[in-house]
């Protein structure tokens, strides 16, 4: 079975959200998702709309996610990827790159963001 893994806060959960995780488990058997969490988030400067629980529920429901757990580091991803036998590690192409110490331990693949979507974006639109 191959197991595929990503991160991310995925916070008011858009189409380019849901396209990045169709396509990663169109290519693995089993996506787990690493959801940043509310404390995480302030470390990556970000505040979101829907705490852990409501973005892990709605994650969850998608049916290319098999698994959530919770991302509280920025160095927690080579203990993950060896504790769930990870053999893809997914992320959008804005990080390209920036994950390819984990080539020793998974294939890495950047998948191409969706243009014109954002969480920035629709909050921006709601605040007009
Ligand atoms: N994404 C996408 N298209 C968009 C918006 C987001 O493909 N229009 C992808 C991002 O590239 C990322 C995933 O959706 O792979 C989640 O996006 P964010 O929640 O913005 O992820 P980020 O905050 O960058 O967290 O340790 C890694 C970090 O947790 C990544």
């Amino acid at each position: 079975m191959k197991i595929g893994i990503t991160y991310g806060t995925f916070d008011i959960l858009h189409y380019g959200h849901v396209r990045l995780l169709k396509r990663a488990k169109s290519k693995v058997d089993f996506l787990i998702v690493a959801l940043s969490t509310d404390e995480f988030n302030k470390l990556k400067n970000k505040t979101s709309f829907y705490n852990y629980k409501i973005r892990k529920e709605l994650l969850s429901s998608i049916k290319y996610v098999d698994k959530v757990i919770p991302e509280n580091t920025w160095n927690q991803k080579i203990k993950d990827v060896k504790k769930y036998n990870v053999d893809v590690f997914f992320m959008g192409d804005d990080w390209k790159d920036k994950f390819n110490f984990l080539k020793p331990y998974c294939e890495i693949v950047y998948l191409s963001r969706t243009k014109g979507i954002s969480s920035t974006y629709i909050k921006s639109k709601i605040n007009q």
